[in-house]
Order: structure tokens, then sequence, then C-alpha cells
């Protein structure tokens, strides 16, 4: 935990009802950055500068360097260009974004409105998932509240800088998360990803060069523009910068959110979530998502929470969502809701990830219900390895990964299954 105390940065100073009202956050050195942008002149370049020293990676999954994508953005283009915030939440596991919606909108605004500035942009949408109730309506208030300030629209705070800025409630499906498939949606079309590339910075919304970060990332922006990239480098571990938000779930004492600098440890991270839960043993963690592999608890202890520590880990950080469980878990039940909320969500596109789904489903609840025989467990192996690198977005990826981590890690406890058609974990009590 490097021995310091660290504020949280989205988080802070959030404890009244009303903090996510203008006056709050104005109080809280809110719309603070973007004075200084347009009062001391600072140019688009120098704003990209600073978030290429800060290091802020992508939060919704991918940790893509923000400032690298930023400046991916043609300069000088005659035309339309678009900034869209992904709060299409929907990994199983994470619930962050919502939360920032409904209890600090504004800073999300004024990250949008930052980054419109830095690429020469004038038009943004925030696409809000459509089974996340109350995020999209704060949302929308605290838009009118930033426009009616003369924060957002028609020449800001009296510069020569426009940005129009709009919220839209999404589907509710969790493909309309994965960028392209996002901006199908938005305009107005079926929820499809498209192939990558031509990537969003060319060929975004309508075709234009169009940027997309998820919610938290923007919501990082104007901490980084007030107090510099370089420090908020030195917050987190190199080459992670910053703090980043955790859900915790499962089976803590504490579930909830967590904002803690990059590179906390595991362990930390789980004390503050109050503990494992009626004191029982830890057996294993999935990091950062559904999506990412599970990771024996015994290991998990010693790993710390930043991108690259997790993957030396043989894991993601993804979204940031810390799926904890205990020794009453069993790993081909876990694997079993896994499975099938991959299968379910599937857009069909393209036959590994729409048959395979289905077929990995389909083998594991029958491994579950003492059905399975020893080819099946052979056979969901050489399914996952042939979905994995054969579609068009990363929800394949996303199915295979558990499978492979699931029975590289608890091969006994399939075996177990299949041999003597029960679970070798003993019964919840
Ligand atoms: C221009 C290039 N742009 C990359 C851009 C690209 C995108 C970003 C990252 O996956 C992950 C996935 C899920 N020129 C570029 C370029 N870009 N090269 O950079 O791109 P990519 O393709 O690495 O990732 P992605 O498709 O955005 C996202 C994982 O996240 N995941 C899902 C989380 C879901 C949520 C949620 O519900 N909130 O977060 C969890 O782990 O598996 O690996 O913008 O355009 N040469
Ligand atoms: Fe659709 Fe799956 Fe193909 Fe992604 S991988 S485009 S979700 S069928």
């Amino acid at each position: 935990f490097h021995g310091r105390h660290i504020e949280p940065q989205i988080y802070a100073g959030l404890s009244s009802p009303d903090g996510w009202r203008l006056k709050d956050y104005e109080a809280r050195e809110g719309y603070q950055a973007l004075r200084k942008i347009l009062a001391e002149g600072i140019t688009p370049e120098q704003v990209i500068a600073e978030m290429k020293a800060g290091v802020l990676r992508g939060r919704g999954g991918a940790g893509f360097p923000t400032g690298l994508k930023w400046s991916f953005m043609p300069k000088g283009h005659p035309g339309p260009k678009y900034l869209v915030c992904n709060s299409d939440e929907g990994e199983p596991g994470t619930f962050k974004d919502r939360d920032i919606l409904r209890y600090n909108p504004h800073i999300v605004i004024e990250g949008m409105i930052i980054a419109a500035y830095a690429m020469g942009i004038g038009t943004g949408y925030n696409y809000i998932h459509g089974e996340i109730f109350g995020a999209y309506e704060r949302f929308e208030e605290a838009l009118e509240e930033a426009r009616a300030a003369g924060y957002l629209g028609d020449r800001i705070l009296g510069s020569g800088f426009s940005f129009q800025l709009h919220a839209f409630h999404g589907y509710g499906a969790y493909i309309c998360g994965e960028e392209t498939a996002l901006l199908e949606s938005l305009e107005g079309k079926k929820g499809q990803p498209r192939f990558k590339p031509p990537f969003p910075a060319s060929f975004g919304l309508y075709g234009k060069p169009t940027t997309i970060n998820n919610t938290e990332t923007f919501a990082a922006v104007p901490w980084i523009i007030r107090n510099g990239g370089q420090k908020y480098l030195e917050v987190g571990k190199p080459n992670n910068g910053g703090t980043k938000i955790f859900s915790v779930s499962g089976d803590v004492e504490r579930p909830g959110n967590y904002e803690i600098p990059m590179g906390t440890p595991f362990a930390k991270l789980l004390e503050l979530a109050g503990g494992m839960r009626h004191g029982r043993k830890l057996k294993m963690v999935i990091p950062g998502g559904s999506s990412s592999p599970v990771i024996p608890g015994e290991q998990m202890m010693t790993v710390d929470m930043d991108y690259d520590s997790i993957a030396k880990a043989g894991s993601m950080l993804g979204s940031g969502a810390v799926i904890v469980l205990d020794e009453t878990r069993c790993a081909v039940k876990s694997l079993l809701r896994l499975s099938f909320f991959y299968f379910e969500e599937s857009c069909g596109q393209c036959t590994p990830c729409r048959e395979g789904t289905g077929w990995m489903w389909r083998i594991v609840e029958r491994i579950e219900h003492g059905k399975g025989t020893p080819e099946d467990l052979v056979k969901l192996g050489e399914v996952a390895d042939n979905i994995q690198g054969r579609t068009i977005c990363a929800l394949g990826d996303a199915a295979a990964m558990p499978v492979k981590a699931f029975l590289k890690h608890y091969w006994n406890e399939f075996e177990h299954h299949v041999e003597h058609r029960r679970c070798i974990v003993p019964a919840y009590v």
C-alpha cells in the first residue's frame, strides 16, 4: 500500500445526499480544471500531454492508455467528430459506473468537456445501460445544471469553445457495451459489433472519427488537469497511474465500491471489504469481472491490484470487478453461472461464439448435474480453444477464458463431478 494514505479522487468529499448537485461539486473544486484550461490558455496538445504523463489506463476493461487514444483522433478534420462515454456497465460483478453517475455526475461531464476540448469535438453522448435505473435521470438533471451555469453548450464560460452533450438510455444488452456495438445501437440499429480495424478513431459514430472512453476514465480527467499528470502517476504504480474503483462482491463482509491507489495489494482490498464473510477461507477470486480468468485464493493474496501485476498472475484487471468466493463454493457451479451468461448475451453474429457458448454451457450443465462424461471434460477445453481468437469481438474470448482457467485450476473438481456424480465441496451449512 506504499505506506501512504491517499485521498480518493473520484469519490472525494461525497458525504452529503446533495453531493451530486452542481453547487456541491463546485465546492469540491468542481469545474476548476475546465476553468484553468480556458483561463490559462492551455492548448489541446498540452492537455493530451498531461493525460499521457499520468498514464490513465482505460477503466472499461482493456486498460488502453487514454492519452494515446486521444492522440489518435485526426486533427483539422473538416466534418463532425464525436465523443462517447461508455456507461453501458454490464460486466457481471461491475457496479461502479452507475454509482459515479448517481453520486458524482458532474465529474464525468467535466471530464468529457475537457476531452472534447483536447480533441476539437463538438458533440458528445453518454450511453447509459438500459437496465440501470436512476443514473440516466440523474445525469440528465446534472446536464441541465451544467448548461444553465455556462459550463456546457455554446461558447463555454465565454470562450470560443462550444460542446453539446446528451444522455442516451440504452437497451440493456451486455453486447452494447462493446464499443462498436454501442455505436451501432446509438445510431438506432441492432447492437452488433463491427470488425476492428477500422477503430472508432477513424470510423466511429455515423462513420465519423469518434473517441469512446469509460465513465470512470472521464471521471479521472479533472483531477489530472488540476494536479498534473506526473502527480497522478505517482499516486499509483509505474505504467498504472491514479486510483481505481474496485467493485468488490461475493463472500466478503462488506461488499461495495472501494477507490484505492493502483497497485494496492489485494490483501489490503480484502481487509477494506471487511475480510471473508463468517470468517471462512478464501478459495478463489475473479479479479476483473466475469471475463477475467479465476485466480486461486492463495496466489491472489500475493498479487497487487494493477493492470500489470494481475496480467503477470495470468488474469486481467478488466473493469475492476473483484468477485470473492469462499471455500463453500463449487468451481463447476460457479463456471456454470458464467457460461450461461455468455451464452445468453452472445449477439449471434459469428458461428464460434453463437454455437460455442451454448455448447460450453450445456457441457458444464451436464457435469454439474452428474451427467458428464470424461469425453465432456476434454471437449469443453477444445470448444473453448476453438472460440478464442476466432470471433469478431472480445465476447468470444471472454466466454472461453473463464472456462480454460477453471479447468486449469480446478480440474480435480470437474473430474470428481464426472466420476462420483456429485460435488467435492462439502454441503453449505
Ligand atoms: C485506434 C488502434 N484505437 C486499440 C482502442 C479501441 C478501444 C481501446 C481498447 O475491450 C475489454 C475486453 C473485455 N488505433 C487501437 C485503438 N484502440 N488499438 O483502444 O481496445 P481493445 O480492442 O483492446 O479492447 P476493447 O474491445 O475495448 C474491452 C474486457 O474489456 N472486459 C469487459 C468489460 C465490460 C465492462 C462493463 O460492462 N462496464 O467494463 C472485462 O474484462 O473482455 O478485453 O477503444 O478502439 N491501433
Ligand atoms: Fe457477437 Fe459473439 Fe461474435 Fe461478439 S464474438 S460479434 S458477441 S457472436
